[in-house]
């Protein structure tokens, strides 16, 4: 019933002559994939060489964050509407990178989600518990408030949600299938309580952390995982196509 999503977040990897070669060797790698969405974020300075790439493919572009105002004097910042003009469709907003090395506040998160709502992108909102909070049992807390915050205030249920527990990123330490599925069905309950049940059945939750071509297909079986969201295994087209093209 919901479309798998397979996102690519590339963070701060790709010039631009990389990341053409990327997407052309994945084009041709994907493109009798029909039965599920394709996704790339790569830096902002590849997005419009990116997207005259992508044009016609199946793969859509996203990316990695910016700034909740249209325009002004905010020195470094990139608007919803500039990303919108190279042809994003989905940003990625709150990642535990910004979170963690650049500070975003769940106050501040919001505001982005609500912006890119307004200006017509899928907010891709990424949530999730660090070592600590899992040990010390506060997981679903955090989770919770993390979701509840960042989604306050929307009108819209074209969002997006990435569960990427902290210590499972470029770590190599992927969470087990049944330790994501019960995140994400309680992520899913909270979706129902803030919205309604049919928003929650239609929402889709990604499993992001050390996601690679010989664990997608078990974590991608679980029935509340709805896709990907792939850094370190998407830089390569072999490797990202081939957790695409997982077997159901
Ligand atoms: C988690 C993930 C992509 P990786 O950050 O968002 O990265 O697959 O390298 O753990």
């Amino acid at each position: 019933m919901r479309r798998l999503l397979i996102a690519g977040n590339w963070k701060m990897h790709k010039t631009v002559g990389e990341a053409i070669e990327l997407v052309r060797e994945l084009k041709n790698l994907v493109s009798d994939v029909t039965d599920r969405d394709i996704l790339v974020c790569p830096p902002f300075t590849a997005l419009y060489p990116v997207s005259q790439e992508l044009r016609g493919s199946n793969i859509d572009l996203g990316a990695q964050n910016m700034f909740y105002e249209l325009e002004g004097a905010f020195t470094g910042e990139i608007s919803p509407l500039m990303l919108k003009d190279v042809g994003c469709s989905y940003v990625i907003l709150g990642h535990s990178e910004r979170r963690h090395i650049f500070g975003e506040t769940d106050e501040l998160i919001n505001k982005k989600v609500l912006s890119a709502l307004e200006n017509g992108l899928i907010p891709i909102l990424c949530v999730g518990e660090t070592l600590e909070d899992r040990e010390s049992g506060k997981t679903k807390e955090v989770v919770e408030r993390q979701i509840k915050e960042g989604l306050k205030g929307i009108s819209s249920e074209e969002f997006v949600i990435a569960y990427e527990p902290v210590w499972a990123i470029g770590t190599g330490r992927t969470a087990t299938p049944e330790q994501a599925q019960e995140v994400h069905e309680f992520i899913r309950s909270i979706i129902e309580g803030m919205f309604s049940k049919n928003v929650a059945d239609r929402v889709r939750i990604l499993y992001g952390g050390s996601v690679k071509p010989n664990n997608a297909a078990d974590l991608l079986a679980m029935p509340d995982i709805d896709g990907a969201l792939v850094g370190g295994a998407s830089l390569k087209a072999d490797s990202f196509s081939k957790i695409v093209k997982f077997d159901k």
